[in-house]
């Protein structure tokens, strides 16, 4: 019955583009039905692998005239489901769009196909003088149309901006099968509603992105790195204002002793203090001559004097300060075999530490039982909280319970105004509860909005919104 179904699928996909690359590959499936979350299996009914922005016009319109749902998949690097099939879905793959299609020194932009991986822009960009700043560990292997789906933000978001900053004009392809040019490249569009921001952040629920032009900008100055052990929160932000004040810093990130304990065991890291410290931040700044180091010692002298920093280390290498950041890179991968319940929350800067203090005391109450490394971008109010399961709980056993927990850390999360996706999307795995985040009212004109684009609903249905028409 399965079989069948999928040969059809593949057939009418086949006969509507016949020189469309269409696989029912079991390993395929496997491999191309679902991102880096392991909560659901992978079950597409076909992946297409289209060469061209026409090639996925046709997929799309025999999509909308079938009703065939379509999941885009780019690097399937996602931590909320939102490139999992697992409904029989085709999944439309950009692993044959990966052409860099221009480069203009004038406009400082790149132009490049949705499967373009993040990191080949970053290499692009250097061979051409210049700098792509979007960076986050995955991005050897993350595509350009997922960074764009997710509004990608990784560890640069301080001093650059999101994926949405970069983005100067897009194409993409809409449930009617249209091809739309959005502001093509300029910086001052004053003509109405810019069509192009709903795409970036809408998780494929809108429409299919096929090529970004991206605005690249001068090459960093060169840089130093300070790791730096800490002895709770307030005093974290008191050494963040500090160094904010005085130097022009690039990344601001933080992790907890238990992140640390992780991401040393995997990648046989020494330990970086003689003495353990509860909390630990990277900070990198430009450095661009001694002046700039010189400021950098007399925030750490002066921390360090006030009590908030117990011990630090500044690079003097490019090849120490890669070491550096590897405490902190390290920590997703370090323990994704758990595998753990992804959280990925955001508060305003000011609220961080009250929020931490808060949620802490959630966890201690909630589940004394399992254990919770936190991490993230505190420099931009985004805190990964991973929870992990322990190795005798059965998966859906510790799932269900983790839906427990999120019930009570969403709330503590609206209480202090905050979002409960920062920078993975919702997805599949954190839809139940978007409206903790957004209100009726928003989640109402979203729903509109899709119905606009996505008039069939064939685009990533069970992601981001509640199925069904929008309430009046
Ligand atoms: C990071 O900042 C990534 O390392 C992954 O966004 C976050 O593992 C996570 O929860
Ligand atoms: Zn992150």
């Amino acid at each position: 019955m399965v079989e069948k179904y999928r040969m059809d699928l593949a057939a009418t996909l086949k006969r509507a583009c016949p020189d469309l690359e269409v696989s029912t590959d079991p390993a395929v499936f496997a491999s191309h039905g679902q991102d880096w979350t392991r909560f659901r299996k992978a079950a597409p009914g076909a992946v297409v692998f289209p060469d061209s922005s026409s090639q996925v016009r046709d997929v799309v319109t025999a999509a909308a005239r079938s009703g065939i749902a379509l999941v885009p998949s780019g690097g399937r690097t996602g931590l909320s489901g939102g490139a999992v099939a697992s409904a029989g879905e085709v999944v439309v793959s950009f692993d044959r769009m990966r052409k860099v299609l221009g480069f203009d020194a004038t406009d400082r932009t790149v132009t490049v196909e949705a499967g373009v991986v993040t990191a080949t822009v970053q290499a692009f960009a250097r061979e051409h003088g210049l700098y792509y700043p979007v960076s986050f560990a995955s991005e050897g292997s993350s595509q350009i149309g997922g960074n764009v789906a997710t509004n990608a933000g990784g560890i640069r978001v301080l001093k650059y901006g999101l994926t949405r900053d970069r983005i100067v004009g897009l194409k993409v392809v809409t449930g009617r099968g249209e091809l739309l040019d959005l502001n093509r490249g300029l910086i001052k569009n004053a003509s109405g509603y810019d069509l192009r921001h709903l795409f970036i952040g809408s998780e494929g629920t809108l429409g299919l992105v096929v090529e970004a032009t991206l605005k690249l900008v001068d090459p960093p100055l060169p840089s130093k790195v300070l790791l730096l052990g800490v002895d709770n929160m307030e005093a974290l932000m008191k050494v963040f204002a500090s160094l904010q004040s005085g130097l022009e810093l690039s990344a601001f990130e933080f992790f907890t002793d238990r992140a640390l304990f992780h991401v040393r065991r995997a990648n046989d890291l020494p330990s970086p203090f003689e003495t353990p410290c509860p909390f630990y931040v990277i900070a990198e700044f430009d450095c661009p001559d001694q002046q700039s180091e010189e400021s950098a010692m007399d925030i750490f002298d002066h921390c360090s004097r006030q009590g908030w920093i117990l011990d630090g280390v500044i690079s003097q290498s490019q090849s120490q300060l890669e070491r550096l950041w590897r405490y902190r890179e390290g920590i997703s991968e370090s323990i994704s075999h758990f595998p753990p319940y992804k959280n990925d929350l955001s508060v305003r800067v000011s609220a961080v530490p009250g929020f931490l203090s808060r949620m802490d005391s959630l966890m201690h109450e909630v589940c004394p039982d399992f254990e919770v490394v936190w991490y993230g971008h505190i420099g931009d109010g985004n805190l990964h909280m991973n929870i992990l399961k322990p190795e005798e709980m059965d998966l859906g056993v510790f799932e269900s319970r983790s839906h427990e927990i999120s019930e009570k850390t969403y709330a503590l999360t609206r209480e202090f105004g905050g979002s409960i996706s920062a920078e993975h999307g919702i997805g599949l795995l954190k839809q139940p509860w978007l409206g903790l985040c957004r209100s009726p009212e928003e989640i109402r004109l979203m729903q509109a909005i899709k119905a606009a684009f996505d008039p069939a609903g064939i685009f990533n249905p069970g992601k981001l919104l509640p199925e069904g028409t929008p309430d009046q």
